[in-house]
Formats: C-alpha cells, structure tokens, sequence
C-alpha cells in the first residue's frame, strides 16, 4: 500500500435530512486519525476540509435536496482527489453525508481502467430521483457513479460512467429500496446482504469479494459507511438500520484487505457527532482505518 497519505475532509450534511455530519471529519481528526496512522510509519498529509456553501434547504422540481451545493462541493472534492491520485498519493477522505463519493469517485477513476468499488454500507445507495423515497442524494452516489441519475450527478468532473456494475461489491446491505432492487439484478451487481454474512460467515465473504475484484480491477476503492456497522456499537449514524455489521466483523474486513493489499483510495462517510455516544463511532472509523493500513502486519 502506497506509505503517503492525503486526507480530505469535506463537511457536508446536505445530502440527508439530519444535521450533524457535517461535522464528521471534525469527529474522526478528534478520535485520533492522523496520529494512528502516524504511528504506522506513514507519510500523512492533513489537506483540512473543503468549504460548503450553506443555504437554505432546497428542494427543486426533480426530487433532490440541495442538488447545487451538493454538486459544487462535490466538484471541490473531485478536484483536489485528482490531484492527489496525479502525485502518487493516496486520498482519505472524510465525511460528510455519502453523497461525498461522487466526488471521491471522480476524482479517483479516471486514473485506472478498471475501477473496483467496495460499498460497505447497510444502505445500496443505488436510487436515484425517480426511485429515491427521500430525495436525500445520499442515497444516490453509486447509481450516480454508475451513471445513472442526474446529468449534474452523473457527469461530475467531466465523464460518465465513474465505475463498471462488474467492478462493484457491495456489503453488510439491510436496507434496499424496490429500485435498488431492480438495479442490482439489472446489472448484476455483486451484493453480499447480511443474510450472506450471516451464512458464509466474514472470512468467506471478503476472500470471495477480495479475488472478485483482484481478477477484474487494476484499483480498488473502499467507500464505508459507519451504517453498515450495527447501530448498537456505532449509534452515531443519521440513518440506523438494526441487525448490521459488528466491530470485530469490520475489523477483520479491514484487516483481510491490508493483507490481500488491494485498497488504492477510502473514504469514511456518515458519522454524525450529534447523535453519538462519547464519539464512539469516530473512534470505530479510526480503529477501522488502522486496520485497514496494516495495524496488525506490523
Ligand atoms: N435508501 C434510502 C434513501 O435513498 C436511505 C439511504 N440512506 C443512507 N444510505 N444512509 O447509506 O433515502
Ligand atoms: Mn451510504
Ligand atoms: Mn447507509
Ligand atoms: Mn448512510
């Protein structure tokens, strides 16, 4: 794994209903990121967070909220992970609402050919403002990413589509809306629910997604929503949904993905500082992060 790091935060809660995220960067630098990561002897530079314009709430004729400030930040944030992944390093990024992976995203796959995606989430994120029950673009950035959705969503940074249905796993799902449904049996997206995790058990899950990926893509990247982890151990969540992932579970996750070495660029998305205990759920993105760079190699 590439021993530089750039972190990116962008603070933004506009693509949910609840405030609150936007101050998740500002949660997980204080639960102690860049000194765990430090402390594995990696290069890491703090790049601090981007501006959000903060208007009043908006809702145009299209069923998506804030759509503009959503897509203005997300192209600050396209910007500056190009330029990372342009010198070599690796971006972090910190959120925010998910919507922040259109960004992401953007920025990262116009480097490689073939893109792979792990959505660690409990949600698919694959709606879009036909299918959206909420209108809330957090529910949206994969089927955006796949090209589908808004012009202004999907055309982000430049080029449609940012990943290929083939090149995505998604994990820990619980929570999938009628469209999403369709979407994932349209395209074949690879889905491991719980009902999956719970059968095949953690190991077999990541070593069958891990050689999945390893086969088809020439970059991986790990967008992870602390939704996925279940809401009794990461409360601090806008949208919780019972009977999800655990710690240890996530854990050995990350730690199957440092050792298959496979992870180019992640994001944590989603911790809501607000409605956490003790900034538990930050502390679980830092622990996870550390495993995710190698904590237990060393
Ligand atoms: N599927 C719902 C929607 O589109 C909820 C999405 N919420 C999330 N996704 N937190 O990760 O509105
Ligand atoms: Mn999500
Ligand atoms: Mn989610
Ligand atoms: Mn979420």
């Amino acid at each position: 794994m590439n021993k530089k790091i750039a972190i990116i935060g962008l603070p933004m809660d506009l693509g949910q209903s609840r405030r609150g995220v936007d101050m998740g960067p500002s949660a997980i630098r204080y639960a102690g990121a860049i000194e765990r990561l430090q402390g594995l002897h990696l290069e890491v530079e703090d790049l601090g967070d981007i501006s959000v314009q903060r208007e009043a709430q908006t809702t145009d004729a299209t069923n998506l909220k804030n759509l503009s400030q959503v897509v203005q930040a997300n192209s600050k944030l396209a910007e500056m992970v190009d330029r990372t992944v342009t010198k070599g390093v690796f971006p972090l990024v910190f959120g925010g609402d998910h919507s922040i992976a259109i960004g992401t995203l953007a920025g990262i796959s116009k480097h490689y050919q073939n893109l792979g995606v792990i959505w660690y989430d409990a949600h698919g994120d694959l709606n879009t403002e036909e299918t959206s029950p909420s209108g809330n673009i957090h529910g949206m950035p994969l089927a955006a990413s796949l090209g589908m959705g808004h012009d202004s969503l999907t055309k982000l940074h430049g080029y449609v589509p940012k990943v290929k249905p083939e090149n995505i796993v998604v994990i820990g799902a619980r929570s999938l809306d009628p469209g999403e449904r369709e979407l994932i049996r349209e395209k074949g997206i690879r889905v491991y629910t719980m009902h999956e995790i719970d059968r095949l058990g953690m190991p077999r899950v990541m070593e069958d997604a891990i050689n999945y990926l390893k086969e088809r893509t020439d970059g991986v990247h790990l967008s992870l929503d602390l939704d996925g982890l279940d809401p009794s151990e990461a409360p601090g969540v806008g949208t919780p949904v019972l009977g999800g992932l655990t710690y240890r579970e996530s854990h050995l996750a990350m730690e199957m993905l440092a050792e298959a070495d496979i992870i180019t660029s992640a994001e944590f998305v989603e911790v809501n500082p607000i409605l956490d205990d003790k900034n538990k759920t930050a502390s679980m993105a830092v622990g996870l992060m550390g495993s995710l760079f190698g904590e237990k190699l060393k």
